[in-house]
């Protein structure tokens, strides 16, 4: 068996709440420094505010709310000031955070509130009639409505509850602050490491989407080892937030790692190209984590070229395969407008916390479109099909062993060994190569998960919405390649209920697809449109078990 390793020398990872690792060198660093600042408003939390209010959330929590040790808080919320005091409350109080999609419709949050056990749920003002509708499909009561909720915006923050949430009497953050401080009442012990920390909900390689099962040492390790694969450091670094907190991607490398290591983040509530760039150039800012559409947007749009974004010296891209074209016209871009910055890439998955490899700033022109090589304390293998070494070189798909690795998805002991091998091996749904310097390249995805921009389709996910039409009587999803070919886009297959022969002529069947295509807006997230199309086809290919056999799917979409 060929195990590869990193290059990186192993070190323990601590056995602290994850808060704990946090603000284990707060001291050190300028408490009066600024933490976190709202990119729109430039309302700024120092890390002295960010700690106090932590500390006195936690307290809140747990005795305020009467939350305990390991229950579960739904965050649903877009990036904004509150969002890392409540996530850091949270860790701090011994709770679990699944964090939400802001995109999701009741019937998706549904699937996460029931499938979490979450109580609790912390929500931003404008999200409020989701959760509602949501709890109340559920079955919750008006009054229960009212227990469960926290209205999740603080008093500073611009956009602030608005007069109708202050009237229903809703619960309010600031309502669970200054109560008491939980350090004071209640020191943190050594035993939660192995708890689960955050479910973050992912579908993995196949079905729909689980809880996957993060322990506080596995962001700590993740934490540990960004600091040694991407350095920043207080007083010199300035990082924007742009990336949705509730994915793993912007959770663990925009939250979580600045703040460990003292250097403030600028967050953007939503993904808006001038104020992103104003942000960079107010701010100052020295590195960008983003994800492939945005480094599109950096190169073809007008905007950019009206801002100085000299301050950049790193851009790192993650989430989803970044062509090395796109890398290399950023770059162009960039020092058109007088700025140099290494772009690297990230990746890794919801189940690895999320770092499996890293490219160094000093490769970034030398392995532009490799991901770079493992993260510390993480070891790969490369294997075909029947879990036997790929050949030197060769392609194989990768699984990966280490600190990293969740423990396993909420509720699926199934799901769960079927992604790990009884010996800790995860298997990742990726192809990969590695070249003879230890880095490695993603060159194709084995799972049927669709990847529109970063976003996670699980294609199980629209076949089961689709499958409510009363017209369609059978389905299969597959993502198709974007004309630009810088993402997939979810198509769906689809058998009419009636049979194929009920639409002879193709304009009926045409007819018929776009039908669809409308049907499932407004029933799903919006990522998760069907941007590829409908086809109506006599039968999906299956195997004899009733398995869709997706390559022939996709063969049928290469014939096109
Ligand atoms: P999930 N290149 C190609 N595919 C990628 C890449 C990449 N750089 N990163 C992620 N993917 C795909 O759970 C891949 O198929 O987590 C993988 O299995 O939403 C799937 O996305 C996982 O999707 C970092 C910074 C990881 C970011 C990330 C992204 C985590 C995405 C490590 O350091």
């Amino acid at each position: 068996m060929t195990i590869y390793t990193p290059t990186y020398s192993s070190f323990p990872i601590p056995s602290t709440n994850l808060y704990t690792q946090l603000f284990r060198d707060h001291d050190k660093f300028d408490t009066a420094s600024p933490a976190f600042i709202d990119n729109a408003s430039g309302v700024t939390l120092t890390r002295k505010d960010v700690k106090d209010m932590t500390l006195s959330l936690a307290f809140g929590m747990r005795r305020v709310l009467g939350a305990k040790r390991g229950d579960v808080v739904m965050v649903f919320s877009p990036n904004s000031l509150s969002w890392p005091v409540v996530a850091f409350s949270i860790f701090a109080a011994g709770l679990c955070m699944t964090p939400a999609n802001t995109a999701y419709t009741p019937s998706e949050l549904a699937h996460q509130l029931k499938d979490s056990g979450a109580y609790y749920i912390f929500v931003h003002p404008a999200l409020l009639p989701v959760v509602v509708e949501t709890l109340t499909h559920l079955g919750a009561s008006p009054a229960e409505i009212k227990k469960r909720v926290v209205i999740m915006a603080l008093k500073r923050e611009v956009e602030a509850p608005t007069a109708e949430v202050d009237a229903g009497g809703w619960i309010q953050l600031e309502a669970l602050l200054n109560k008491g401080s939980l350090e004071r009442e209640e020191p943190f012990d050594g035993a939660q490491a192995e708890e689960t920390v955050t479910l973050c909900y992912s579908s993995g390689t196949t079905g729909l989407s689980k809880g996957v099962m993060t322990m506080h040492r596995n962001l700590n390790s993740q934490i540990l080892a960004t600091c040694l694969s991407f350095p920043l450091y207080a007083k010199k670094d300035a990082v924007i937030g742009v990336l949705p907190f509730y994915h793993i991607y912007g959770l663990a490398l925009l939250v979580l790692f600045p703040f460990s290591v003292g250097v403030p983040l600028v967050i953007c509530p939503r993904f808006d190209l001038a104020l992103f760039c104003s942000g960079i150039q107010k701010y100052k800012i020295t590195a960008a984590l983003v994800v492939p559409p945005i480094m599109l947007a950096l190169i073809n749009s007008p905007i950019p070229l009206k801002y100085d974004l000299s301050s950049l010296r790193i851009i790192m891209s993650g989430g989803a395969p970044l062509a090395k074209a796109l890398g290399i016209n950023l770059d162009k871009r960039l020092q058109s407008m007088g700025a140099k910055a290494d772009i690297i890439q990230g990746y890794g998955l919801t189940e690895t916390s999320p770092g499996v490899t890293m490219l160094r700033a000093e490769q970034a022109m030398s392995k532009m479109g490799s991901v770079g090589e493992l993260a510390p304390n993480m070891v790969v293998r490369l294997v075909d099909d029947d879990g036997v070494d790929a050949k030197p070189g060769e392609p194989g798909e990768l699984w990966v062993r280490g600190a990293n690795v969740m423990k396993g998805y909420l509720n699926n002991p199934t799901a769960t060994a079927d992604a790990i091998t009884p010996d800790g091996w995860f298997k990742t749904g990726d192809i990969a190569i590695r070249d003879d310097d230890g880095c490695f390249a993603i060159v194709d995805r084995k799972k049927e998960l669709i990847k529109y921009k970063a976003f996670q389709v699980p294609p199980a996910d629209l076949e089961a919405v689709l499958l409510m039409h009363p017209e369609v009587g059978d389905v299969g999803v597959i993502g198709i390649e974007s004309e630009d070919r810088t993402t997939e886009l979810p198509r769906a297959y689809i058998v009419p209920k009636s049979g194929y022969s009920s639409l002879p002529t193709q304009g009926e069947r045409e007819k018929f697809a776009l039908e669809i295509q409308k049907w499932i807006e407004g029933k799903v997230a919006r990522h998760k449109y069907l941007r590829g199309g409908v086809v109506v086809i006599e039968a999906i290919p299956k195997s004899a078990a009733g398995k869709i056999l997706r390559r022939q799917l996709r063969d049928l979409a290469k014939e096109e």
